[in-house]
């Protein structure tokens, strides 16, 4: 398998290199956050309903020391050591754009909810992959967030702590990147748990974990790179969360989950015979995606991998058919790796490109690797990158 996360001492060792290189001092701490992979639940975040992602060991490394005044200097080692100095008040809607706004959005928005900040100095190294749908932003936000929020003094220790950051790391996303994206990437980075998915219940904010040892179970969890690449901030997504809200609107609800709690299937279809044509097609997508993560816990809590990949698979569809977001290069993925032997398979993350899923049994990794790059070859396909995913551990202090 290609691509393989750096342990933590390698990500400290580069990230503090870049910091060297660049501010020719030491960082005074080193912070990680995850990258994700979603299991099932997909485009339901933004709608108030469930999904279920895992931390992936893929995580991005910032070094960072406090600064006296109001400077802020950043170096990327994630596009070509790219670098930016400006002060505090440069950054803020409109302000910064690109790498800076990921980068450097969440001291506007620490800053916006009451945090003190000094100026910083940042270098960045990741192992995240990026633009592949692994939430390589999220995992930048939310390395940035935790260690300017030590610096600032303040615990980043309890879940609660972490559900607010998670919040003000989508802000930061939303209001300076430009990206009209969910909460999923940002929890999953800063409050899931290592040999376990996360819960999220996207309606409250609150997590539940849920154990998964896929080896245990003679499983893989294989992550198929297509190598398009998949932006947030192209329109596609924005266009598919305001038909929600409008059909939302259009029911009298606030978010498309408040359906979920119709407590009968005939209700329900009730509620969405009340919508046509596209929007009905999303709804229906988010209500039996929302009934999907359900029905994927509970096989994971019964330990039934058949059960688990029959409902990726219909997950799958649903995002293909309702609510449009698959393409050719996630299809043909999906559909080898189901022919080789996965026991379910589908696209994660936004779409367009991007990565897919499929549940594997560990002798037939290789095979169900070898199957899909064969068929991205036979369609005149980019020949995709593979990661074998394990449920990891969210942002943390590594130096
Ligand atoms: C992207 C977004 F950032 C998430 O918030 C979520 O909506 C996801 O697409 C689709 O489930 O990762």
């Amino acid at each position: 398998m290609s691509e393989q996360a750096w342990p933590d001492p390698d990500g400290v060792s580069r990230a503090t290199e870049a910091f060297r290189a660049a501010f020719d001092a030491a960082p005074e701490q080193v912070w990680a956050s995850p990258g994700r992979v979603n299991l099932v639940g997909e485009h339901t975040d933004y709608n108030g309903g469930l999904a279920l992602p895992i931390a992936l060991p893929h995580r991005t490394f910032a070094a960072i020391a406090p600064r006296s005044d109001r400077t802020v200097r950043l170096v990327s080692g994630l596009d070509d050591g790219h670098r930016w100095e400006g002060t505090l008040d440069d950054i803020r809607p409109g302000g910064v754009s690109d790498w800076v706004a990921y980068c450097a959005g969440p001291a506007w928005a620490l800053r916006e909810d009451g945090v003190e900040l000094s100026g910083f100095d940042l270098a960045l190294a990741s192992c995240v992959p990026t633009g592949a749908g692994l939430s390589s932003s999220a995992a930048v936000e939310c390395a940035v967030a935790l260690a300017l929020t030590s610096l600032a003094g303040e615990s980043t220790d309890d879940d609660a702590a972490r559900a607010r950051l998670a919040a003000l790391c989508v802000r930061a996303e939303n209001e300076v990147a430009g990206a009209p994206t969910g909460g999923m990437d940002q929890a999953t980075s800063l409050r899931a748990k290592a040999g376990h998915a996360l819960l999220l219940d996207c309606r409250d904010d609150s997590v539940e974990h849920v154990a998964l040892d896929l080896e245990a179970a003679g499983l893989a969890l294989l992550v198929v790179d297509t190598r398009v690449h998949h932006s947030l901030a192209d329109g596609q997504y924005g266009r598919r969360r305001t038909t929600c809200e409008t059909a939302a609107a259009r029911l009298g609800v606030t978010q498309l989950g408040d359906l979920d709690s119709i407590d009968t299937e005939n209700g329900r279809q009730t509620a969405l015979a009340r919508l046509d044509g596209e929007e009905a097609r999303r709804a229906r997508h988010v209500l039996t995606e929302i009934a999907r993560v359900r029905e994927v816990v509970d096989a994971a809590r019964a330990q039934d991998w058949t059960r688990m990949g029959t409902a990726m698979d219909a997950s799958h569809e649903s995002l293909r058919v309702d609510y449009e977001v698959s393409c050719v290069e996630l299809d043909v993925a999906v559909e080898a790796a189901r022919a080789a032997g996965a026991l379910g398979a589908r696209m994660t993350g936004g779409g367009f490109g991007g990565s897919a899923i499929a549940l594997v049994p560990l002798d037939l990794t290789e095979q169900v690797a070898g199957a899909v790059t064969a068929a991205a070859r036979e369609r005149g396909l980019r020949e995709p990158a593979f990661h074998v995913a394990v449920p990891s551990a969210s942002g943390e202090r590594v130096a």
